[in-house]
């Protein structure tokens, strides 16, 4: 079966829907398998990298939220190993000239991967410093050239019941699959990743392999995991703890520390490893730190009532 990388198709050719079954050859070419060392980078030096104690990776890798298999904290760690991963294709759809669906492999193909390290701020009120690897999102979706009328993205989680346990579950109420957003200048801002990898190994599948989203100004749960669909919209899509609970969680779920949830107050968290005795409690920051870089974003508007 042919293959395309989206760059390779011309924007009037009318694209190809079928599912493509390549290996995961390339990335292991690349290096970026478990314990290959990081790839340098040039761009590294506009972003910057937190000067944080890191959050030791049995934690990152152990205390998870992925809804798909459970919701314990340790339930993603215990059974997304069930998950196949390679083959893996993304359907590219909406407002962009080259849609259809494309191997994993061929998206990445030829697009920097670099580290970077970023406070990762759950709505529940904990946090960590995460060394991530990834793709700038601009980059990505930028091969997909997306049309005047994108003025949001849309992601989306795999369904795939037979390897998700937790999808087959009624507890979570959330109606499959996982979905989220972001209006195109925030998914095309420097900070945001698409990220293939954590401490310098390819992501684990309880982290969202073979990728996932970053947001580092936005709660965790804007982050969207195992994304086999991008879709380019005019209106703002929906995500799903928004639909599960609007008055808790929002469109922009950007970290402010001035609006509490409504069960929870946001102007402290957990930073892990916290213990009954060593909580290590710190002030959440307005945009998780990130102010300086995002606040612009949001010039003009009630963060209060967008929140
Ligand atoms: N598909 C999917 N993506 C998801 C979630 C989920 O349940 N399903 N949970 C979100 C939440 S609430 C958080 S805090 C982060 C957790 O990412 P981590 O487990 O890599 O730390 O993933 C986010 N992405
Ligand atoms: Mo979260």
């Amino acid at each position: 079966m042919l293959i395309k990388r989206p760059q390779d198709i011309a924007t009037s050719e009318i694209t190809q829907e079928s599912v493509f079954h390549s290996r995961r050859k390339f990335v292991k070419s690349l290096g970026l398998a478990a314990g290959a060392p990081l790839l340098a980078s040039s761009l590294r030096a506009n972003v910057p990298n937190v000067d944080e104690e890191l959050t030791p990776e049995s934690i990152v890798t152990s205390y998870n939220n992925f809804y798909e298999f459970g919701m314990d904290k340790g339930d993603p760690a215990r059974y997304a190993h069930a998950l196949t991963t390679d083959p893996w294709s993304v359907l590219v759809t909406g407002e962009a000239a080259k849609t259809g669906r494309f191997a994993y492999e061929d998206v990445i193909k030829g697009l920097q991967q670099e580290e970077r390290i970023y406070r990762f701020r759950c709505v529940e009120a904990w946090s960590m410093v995460v060394p991530w690897y990834g793709i700038p999102m601009k980059q990505l979706l930028e091969q997909f050239a997306p049309n005047g009328n994108a003025k949001y993205v849309e992601f989306t989680t795999l369904y795939r019941p037979s390897e998700m346990r937790g999808q087959g579950s009624v507890f979570t109420g959330i109606d499959w699959p996982y979905v989220e957003g972001l209006r195109m200048d925030e998914a095309y801002h420097p900070l945001t990743l698409m990220v293939t990898g954590v401490y310098g190994k390819s992501l684990p599948n309880q982290n969202g392999a073979p990728w996932r989203m970053i947001v580092p100004w936005k709660y965790g749960f804007k982050g969207a995991k195992s994304v086999v669909k991008i879709r380019f919209m005019r209106r703002q899509p929906k995500n799903t703890w928004n639909i599960l609970a609007p008055r808790e969680y929002g469109f922009y779920a950007n970290v402010n520390p001035a609006v509490s949830h409504p069960r929870w107050s946001q102007a402290s968290e957990r930073r892990l490893p916290s213990t009954l005795f060593n909580p290590n409690r710190r002030p959440t920051l307005p945009f998780n730190g990130y102010a300086e870089q995002v606040a612009s974003l949001y010039a003009g508007m009630d963060l209060t009532r967008h929140f």
